[in-house]
């Protein structure tokens, strides 16, 4: 059956882009598809009438794009990822659709404002923090360049917590994000995939009397698709992302329901369903949990499972996969992808095991984000086994074959093999999942220069003496789309009307700027910019936390994950050094500063909850002591998420970027905070290195040790105490956590941290402590000048073209895809707007 192409036409109201049409077709989607009359409509309502306003918009690119690519049989990136932390839809699809100021403009006129229904829209949390948010900037930046891409994940069913601050505590809340329904997903059950588990294998012969393996899976459950829209900015380009739910096979609920097993039908539901029910809410740790290695199986064989469906459907032959699909892992969580890959071509597919090894190594390429030990996984063998008994055996032969390579090249080295052995035998048996990565990807790539090449002298060392060839860097980026032109229009229209707007996909052209930075008009619009913005945040902070903020003075920000490594308690330890010297002179002539931090804890990481616990702790003497007289504010902002950070970073001053050096792999807030014309203080860490080398260290506040300087303090013993002895003012901003000035006098609550720093400090806080703080000092100073600042400012936002994630999809598509635009023909008959 098939329809003809040249009957089907589509009513001016679901494409139509006039005032006229978008207000008609708000009201119809609010009428027919919300089914609300406007007298009875809630704002989440509009909101809903608004999205699907919106995606009507959208479907014609993405059905054309699904067209082009299948005619074309296009070479396509698909994207492995546990987690893509998209933020709000609405926003960014207008501004790709180019639709942005006409949907306001009708909005608007209809009585409706605008701006409460792009507030109104919730995120998908499906992401803890850099990691899936740097997939979505992907996802962006790939159909921007108009790279046919499948992004692939898990459709979580409760995203990241939500944050809620109690008694200066982090409490969990679940994240019910589906609760309202989601506008920007298509469930796709007819592409639904089945997952095997556990079980044993068994050999069998084929009708050619040849011996094969044979997985016998003890249970399965169903990978559902939903699909969403991924648009790219004023391209025809609309890509998907992919993400799977688990569901309970139907034939469980019968076989129980036969035998009157009604609770056992009803269970088995449960227990599939549970796959994808929550995401880890670990950043840069591992989770040895066995439901953890369940949703990376499922959604990687879901994946793959996918892609061979497409290779059918093209009629393309299954020898030819690497040409068609470029898979990119990202990091280890999709990792078990060497060995489903290698088992879907030699069991399922019957491929000979050496070309289907040559297909799985061509196809994957790996990218690996932290250097942190503890985020290195690794699955115990025993767990391993019951759930993925096939793998367990695929992986044994891949590591056999390897290790005869190895042994080759490096000849009596008994130690090599064992450190690069898939198989961690030193103590209980573990696979390790960076090795397997490393083995069957053809490209292993770090995440900024320094991060690049102390992978090659650390953690994968040895596979990069192994083979050199695959080892590459591809510095992060973020979008600016969302990051400059939707979250800071002011900004953006400012820039624009200097040097056009070739910039938004062109980052390098913001390099222009650099000449208006003595024009006094253009520092003069760029700071009352800054100040409107600045403003705008005060007011919300003083809505939501009642302290009143000056934008006069510097706002100091830290929003990211909460973890030791990143140093929000070094960041504490510059206030109370502040509040200190005001507190020994009260009349002392200080920069005023707002002090803002965001950022979730792992819910199970206690040093994490206890350093929120201190900002709150220290916010509430500070704010309120009539000594400081308001010139410093503290305010923990809770629930950081995606929608927030857009607010943010165009507010901030001041970036702090302030991990221990070789710790933080690259950074993308750094990024997002420096194009939006913040100055950074930071560590020679991750992306800020190349940050000061773009922006000129004379605009960039530097302090504290290099990694190579950390790696030596701590061979020679690094002793924490020699610091606090020798350094009068961190011993009184020590003594004064301890002595519980902060706690109500309380000396337990933080000792666990005083301990720790006292005792072995691990991110080396006080070795760092003078440097910072000098480095404050002339941060303050600096403010002070407030035409020189604003200069500093430009030139940061000038210099930032590199960290456009157009620039590194560039470099993968160039240098590990091998993969080139697609264009989307406009219409096709089909789907064209009468
Ligand atoms: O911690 C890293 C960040 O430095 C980096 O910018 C980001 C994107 O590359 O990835 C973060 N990360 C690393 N999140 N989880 C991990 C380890 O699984």
């Amino acid at each position: 059956m098939q329809l003809r192409n040249e009957l089907v036409r589509v009513e001016a109201d679901r494409t139509g882009t006039t005032i006229d049409n978008l207000k008609r077709a708000f009201l119809e989607n609010l009428y027919y598809v919300q089914g609300k009359p406007p007298a009875l409509a809630t704002l989440n309502d509009y909101y809903m009438a608004l999205a699907h306003t919106v995606r009507d918009r959208i479907m014609q690119r993405w059905n054309n794009s699904a067209i082009t690519y299948t005619e074309n049989q296009s070479r396509t990136v698909c994207y492995l990822s546990a987690e893509f932390l998209m933020g709000p839809h609405l926003g960014n699809n207008l501004i790709n659709l180019g639709l942005y100021e006409p949907m306001k403009q009708a909005i608007d006129e209809l009585g409706i404002n605008f701006d409460e229904l792009i507030e109104e829209e919730g995120e998908p949390g499906l992401g803890n923090g850099g990691l899936g948010r740097l997939a979505a900037c992907y996802l962006d930046s790939l159909a921007a360049l108009e790279i046919p891409t499948m992004g692939y994940g898990i459709r979580y069913e409760f995203g990241i917590f939500k944050q809620d601050i109690r008694d200066g505590w982090q409490v969990e809340i679940t994240d019910k994000w589906l609760r309202n329904g989601n506008p920007w997903e298509l469930a796709r059950p007819e592409w639904t995939v089945s997952i095997p588990f556990g079980g044993h294998t068994e050999s069998y012969r084929n009708s050619q009397g040849v011996y094969r393996a044979r997985w016998v899976p003890a249970w399965e459950v169903k990978g559902v698709p939903y699909d969403t829209p991924t648009l790219g900015y004023k391209v025809n380009t609309a890509n998907t992302l992919r993400l799977w739910k688990a569901e309970a096979p139907e034939s469980f609920d019968f076989q129980a329901f036969n035998t009157g097993d009604y609770y056992g039908a009803v269970n088995a539901k449960v227990v599939s369903e549970n796959i994808t029910k929550v995401l880890y809410p670990n950043d840069d740790e591992i989770q040895g949990k066995v439901l953890r290695l369940q949703q990376q199986f499922f959604f990687v064989s879901c994946s793959l499972q996918d892609m061979i469906r497409i290779m059918k459907g093209q009629k393309i032959p299954m020898e030819r996969f690497h040409e068609k699909f470029a898979v990119q892992l990202n990091d280890t969580h999709p990792a078990i992808a060497v060995a489903e890959l290698m088992r879907l071509l030699v069991d399922q597919e019957f491929l000979g095991w050496d070309e289907a090894w040559a297909i799985t190594q061509n196809t994957l390429a790996y990218t690996n984000h932290t250097l942190l030990p503890e985020a290195l996984e690794r699955w115990q063998i025993d767990l391993f086994r019951d759930l993925l008994p096939r793998h367990l055996e695929i992986i044994y032969e891949i590591n056999q074959r390897f290790m005869d390579d190895v042994r080759v090249k490096f000849i009596d080295d008994d130690a090599r093999l064992a450190r690069m052995s898939l198989i961690d035998e030193s103590g209980e048996r573990y696979v390790r999942m960076a090795n397997l990565a490393c083995v069957g990807s053809h490209a292993i790539n770090g995440v900024a220069a320094l991060h690049s090449e102390l992978l090659k002298q650390t953690v994968l060392k040895d596979f990069y003496e192994y083979s050199p060839e695959k080892f590459s860097n591809k510095t992060n980026g973020v979008t600016p789309r969302r990051f400059m032109v939707l979250s800071n229009p002011r900004l953006t229209q400012l820039i624009t009307d200097r040097i056009g707007s070739g910039w938004i996909t062109d980052l390098e052209q913001l390099r222009q700027l650099e000449q208006f930075i003595d024009d006094p008009a253009f520092c003069q619009q760029w700071r009352s910019i800054k100040q409107a913005i600045k403003q705008d945040l005060a007011d919300s902070i003083q809505k939501d936390y009642g302290v009143d903020v000056s934008i006069d003075s510097i706002f100091d920000i830290q929003v990211k994950r909460i973890h030791e490594y990143k140093r929000q308690h070094l960041n504490l330890l510059h206030i109370i050094t502040l509040y200190n010297r005001i507190k020994a002179n009260p009349n002392i002539d200080i920069t005023p500063r707002t002090f803002l931090f965001g950022g979730k804890a792992a819910p199970g990481y206690f040093m994490a909850k206890l350093m929120i616990k201190l900002v709150s702790a220290v916010s509430e003497v500070i704010n309120r002591d009539p000594d400081v007289r308001g010139r410093i504010k503290v305010v923990f902002l809770k629930n950081y998420n995606v929608k927030f950070a857009q607010h943010v970073y165009p507010a901030a001053d001041l970036s702090e970027q302030i991990s221990t050096a070789g710790k933080e792999a690259s950074g993308t807030g750094n990024m997002k905070f420096a194009m939006n014309g913040a100055l950074t203080i930071g560590t020679l860490d991750g992306a800020n290195v190349e940050i000061m080398e773009q922006a000129g260290e004379e605009n960039f506040f530097l302090f504290g040790l290099t990694a190579e300087e950390v790696r030596e303090r701590k061979a020679r013993g690094y002793d924490p105490k020699a610091y606090y002895n020798a350094n009068p003012n961190l011993q009184l901003v020590i003594d004064r956590i301890a002595s519980g000035f902060f706690s109500h006098g309380d000396k337990t609550l933080f000792q666990p941290i005083v301990d720790n720093l006292m005792q072995s400090d691990p991110y080396l806080l006080f070795a760092d402590y003078q440097s910072y703080v000098e480095c404050q000092d002339r941060v303050a100073e600096a403010y002070r000048d407030q035409d020189k600042w604003t200069r500093m400012s430009i030139l940061n936002a000038a210099r930032m073209g590199m960290f456009s994630s157009d620039r590194s999809i560039q470099e993968y598509c160039d240098d590990i895809w091998n993969v080139k635009p697609v264009t989307v023909k406009e219409t096709e008959g089909f789907c064209s707007a009468t």
